[in-house]
């Protein structure tokens, strides 16, 4: 086990900035930075974090009380490693994140979850209070987008730089969604900011990998114990870890390349990947696996009928996909369904499912739409978004008290409720919704396939859920 630090952190500057300083970005951007401070100093490997939490919970306290230190477990089945991190410089809450000085910040990375863009189509969602509260008075911003609006226009004011902002959310083509609700925001609360934006800020889009479950009680004491000291920032996750951005930056960058990071021409094809394989197969076992009584993506992965389903479930949604350079879709579906079946990472199902309005669209809605449109099946697809309809907007907590949020989730629930009578009023209802791709929701075959499963389902004990996915599965692999 590794303990201390093998470099001096006063040699780092702040010099980039994150957004939304989650389990995620503490697990994994950090130990890209860590991994550069490691390398030989001489090496101008200077670059330090400053990081940004504009929602609760604040742990700039903790931070501050663990003199900037934290640590990352990463275990799976065959061992474990505790990695002490020291590249986060500074974490700040929403009380004092107008003080930062982005004066030699070049780099600004975000997390800060799919529904943080507070957008509709990529503009601006002027129904969210908090958007409406941020134009009306911009120079006290409190979402994302008003504080990077306000910082960039602080910056234009003082004849600043350009910078690069890199959303690495889990959302589709992530740096064009960042860039159009900016822009659109700036127009509307900096009208003097959009030429500038224009000619000084880039947008590469990210692909971020690395299964992250928010900690619980367990995963605490895994992590003290195997540390050796309690630790509020520490967090717990795979050893397997990716990042994949788009060559474009406006201004210095981290020498991200030397550590492992792929720096592309082209990002597309590594995220189509990543959303329809990876977190396809998760997403698929929140829904499904649910329905089968399983509370974890362990429990899901490691079920004969579920891996049956995975087999199916990948080779359909590899389909629709161009491999990226490099890569092998049939062994990263491997990956994927090895990578879930670790025992030692308990994600819980009700978290995957969270946000699910905001997941399912890239992850099932795409590959279905496109399967569709190449005259194939899409039952896989629609089996999944049947047992989405069973359960979205439900907020029974697992037996570790973990619930599932969505801000669809009422709207879902009501549906349900009002067409308890017909399933196929129910799939039209869900299909009918705006988060869909044109072509699913125009499709009478489609919506009718979603209604036969939420038939099969309805009802139903686990027992018999499992055994139904698991015929279907089997049948598939024998066709
Ligand atoms: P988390 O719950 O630990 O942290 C969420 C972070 O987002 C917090 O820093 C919070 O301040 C910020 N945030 C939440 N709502 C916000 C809002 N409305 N405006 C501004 N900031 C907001 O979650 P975690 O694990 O850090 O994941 C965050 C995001 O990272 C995910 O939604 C996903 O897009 C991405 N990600 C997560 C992975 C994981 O395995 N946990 C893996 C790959 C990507
Ligand atoms: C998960 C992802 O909660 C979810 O939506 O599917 O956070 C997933 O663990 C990461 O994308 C892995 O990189």
């Amino acid at each position: 086990m590794e303990h201390n630090l093998s470099y001096d952190r006063s040699h780092l500057r702040p010099r980039a900035v994150h957004l939304g300083v989650g389990a995620f970005h503490r697990a994994h951007q950090q130990g890209y930075y860590d991994d550069l401070a490691r390398l030989n100093q001489s090496q101008n490997n200077d670059w330090g974090v400053v990081g940004i939490n504009l929602t609760p919970p604040d742990l700039s306290a903790t931070h501050t009380a663990q003199n900037g230190f934290y640590s990352v477990l990463t275990e799976d089945g065959d061992g474990a490693d505790c990695r002490r991190i020291g590249t986060l410089l500074k974490l700040h809450d929403a009380t004092s994140a107008a003080s930062v000085s982005w004066d030699d910040i070049e780099f600004v990375t975000l997390t800060i979850t799919e529904k943080g863009y507070c957008h509709h189509s990529g503009s601006m969602d002027l129904d969210v209070d908090k958007v409406a509260q941020d134009l009306a008075s911009p120079q006290t911003p409190q979402t994302a987008i008003g504080y990077l609006a306000w910082m960039l226009e602080r910056r234009r004011q003082a004849a600043g730089g350009p910078i690069t902002l890199a959303s690495c959310d889990n959302v589709a083509d992530n740096g064009l969604l960042l860039a159009s609700v900016l822009r659109d925001y700036v127009a509307r609360a900096f009208p003097a900011l959009s030429g500038w934006l224009d000619a000084n800020v880039t947008f590469p889009t990210s692909m971020v990998d690395r299964i992250v479950p928010a900690m619980s009680s367990a995963s605490q004491a895994r992590l003290e114990a195997a540390c050796g000291y309690h630790d509020g920032l520490g967090v717990v996750a795979e050893p397997f870890r990716q990042w994949v951005i788009e060559d474009r930056f406006a201004s210095a960058r981290p020498a991200f390349e030397k550590v492992g990071v792929q720096i592309v021409d082209t990002l597309a094809p590594y995220e189509h990947m990543k959303h329809r394989l990876l977190n396809g197969l998760q997403s698929s076992y929140a829904e499904l696996g649910r329905l089968c009584g399983h509370e974890g993506s362990h429990g899901a992965a490691t079920d004969p009928d579920l891996e049956s389903w995975a087999g199916v479930f990948l080779a359909s949604q590899a389909a629709t996909l161009d491999c990226p350079q490099g890569e092998n879709l049939s062994d990263y579906g491997q990956t994927s369904l090895k990578r879930l079946q670790n025992p030692t990472i308990h994600h819980p199902l009700n978290q995957i499912a969270s946000d699910a309005s905001f997941k399912l669209p890239q992850r099932i809605g795409a590959p279905a739409a496109e399967r569709i449109a190449q005259g194939m099946s899409a039952e896989p697809q629609a089996m999944v978004l049947a047992g989405w309809a069973f359960q979205a907007g439900e907020t029974h907590p697992d037996s570790g008290g973990v619930i599932t949020m969505d801000p669809l989730g009422a709207t879902i629930a009501a549906l349900r409720n009002r067409h308890a009578g017909s399933a196929t009023d129910l799939a039209q209802a869900i299909l009918a919704l705006s988060i869909w791709p044109e072509r699913l929701r125009e499709d009478a075959d489609f919506a009718t396939c979603v209604a036969d499963w939420i038939k099969a389902f309805a009802g139903e004990p686990a027992e018999a859920c499992r055994a139904k996915i698991g015929a279907f599965s089997r049948e598939m692999i024998n066709a």
